[in-house]
């Protein structure tokens, strides 16, 4: 039980989140409405929750008391923060094990699966470079991995080679060609993991999902209200943030359109994300900002990769609604690696550029 103190009304399944089981539940507060989310922690993908919301609760008390510190007002709105349970933690286990937890419903505000206009790209990529100012500052011991090697692509495409010999879905024959992509793209696999293992790439503490429906934007005014889905929030590098930018914003399809017929990269989007970016990360190095435009193709790769494992193992992490939903997920972002490959000096020339122009605040 949450020491929520008001009455229940009703609960619906919310979101389009591929993890954990999220509903919206509206309670009647002295005659007001108010909603929270409730939220089932996935301990498939999940295997430490404990750790996990420590670091939740470590990073959002943190967030809030240096919102307030500023003088914000809307502090509350700004960040997620835990409700505690009746005995104070900031979740509450069920008889069957479960871990679940309860945030703040953030009104007036949604994250969008496809974005509508390059100022919500400007807003967004703002909001996620403004969370991992905040996080810099977070000081006390190093945060636990939630999921160990998250970003370490090698080891992506390690898992892959599993997965293949394995074959325990029986899909292997089916995905020849998306299995020889993926390994043809080895060596882009361990760029930005070899710079980081030699310190050219500094380990901050990052996002690491920051999937463009990960920020709530306002209704009103677009501006980036709140960063959600804070379960990866640990060490990792910003290019595995800007990264997951590049490969939600740019792409002119959904991510699960199995055969889009625009592969185009929309490099308008692209600048909107990189001008928002670096108008709030301020503090990149000159090899961080030399990768930005190759973190998308990183990163696209990757999750990618990452589909492609999962339908070979059978469905096992992401959810799906249909069948070969993962395939179709991983054919539109191999489709997009090649057209992200293709765009890439163009994508270098706009970070060149506005790094050499002070970008307005
Ligand atoms: P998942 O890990 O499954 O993606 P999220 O934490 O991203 O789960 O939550 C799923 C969806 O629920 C989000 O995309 C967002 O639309 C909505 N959501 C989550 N937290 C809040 C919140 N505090 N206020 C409003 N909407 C939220
Ligand atoms: C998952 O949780 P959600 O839906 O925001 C996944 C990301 C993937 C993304 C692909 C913990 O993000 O890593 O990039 O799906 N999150 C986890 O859409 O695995
Ligand atoms: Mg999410």
């Amino acid at each position: 039980m949450f020491d929520i103190r008001a009455d229940y009304i009703h609960a619906h399944a919310y979101g389009s989140g591929h993890i954990n089981d999220t509903y919206c539940v509206t309670f009647d507060q002295a005659g007001q409405r108010v909603r929270h989310v409730v939220q089932r922690i996935n301990h498939n993908v999940f295997k430490d929750p404990l750790r996990l919301m420590e670091n939740i609760e470590r990073v959002t008390r943190h967030a809030l008391a240096t919102l307030k510190a500023a003088g914000n007002p809307q502090a509350y709105r700004r960040t997620l923060t835990c409700i505690p349970a009746l005995d104070g933690k900031p979740f509450t286990t069920d008889a069957n094990g479960n871990f679940w937890r309860v945030y703040p419903f953030i009104e007036g505000a949604r994250g969008y699966d496809e974005l509508e206009t390059n100022e919500q790209a400007y807003q967004a990529a703002r909001a996620f470079g403004e969370f991992q100012k905040l996080a810099a500052t977070l000081g006390g011991a190093r945060l636990h991995e939630t999921i160990p090697d998250f970003h370490h692509t090698p080891k992506r495409l390690e898992a892959l080679k599993a997965a293949v010999l394995l074959d325990s879905a029986g899909r292997a024959m089916e995905c020849a060609a998306e299995i020889d992509f993926a390994f043809a793209h080895a060596a882009d696999c361990s760029r930005v993991i070899d710079m980081m293992e030699t310190g050219e790439i500094p380990e901050r503490v990052v996002h690491n999902d920051t999937k463009l429906n990960n920020v709530l934007l306002d209704d009103a005014t677009a501006e980036g209200v709140c960063v959600i889905d804070l379960d990866t929030t640990m060490p990792g590098s910003v290019l595995y943030d800007f990264g997951d930018m590049v490969r939600t914003a740019t792409p002119a399809t959904r991510e699960d359109d199995p055969d889009p017929d625009d592969r185009t990269v929309r490099l308008d989007r692209f600048e909107a994300l990189a001008r928002g970016y670096l108008s709030s990360a301020v503090f990149l190095t000159d090899s961080e900002r030399a990768m930005l435009a190759f973190s998308g193709k990183l990163i696209t790769l990757e999750v990618g990769i990452r589909f492609l494992t999962d339908y070979l193992s059978g469905d096992v992490y992401f959810k799906i609604k249909r069948q070969r939903h993962n395939l179709d997920r991983c054919r539109n972002q191999f489709a997009f690696v090649r057209a992200l490959g293709n765009n890439m000096s163009a994508m270098e020339d706009i970070v060149a550029r506005l790094s050499r122009m002070e970008v307005p605040a």
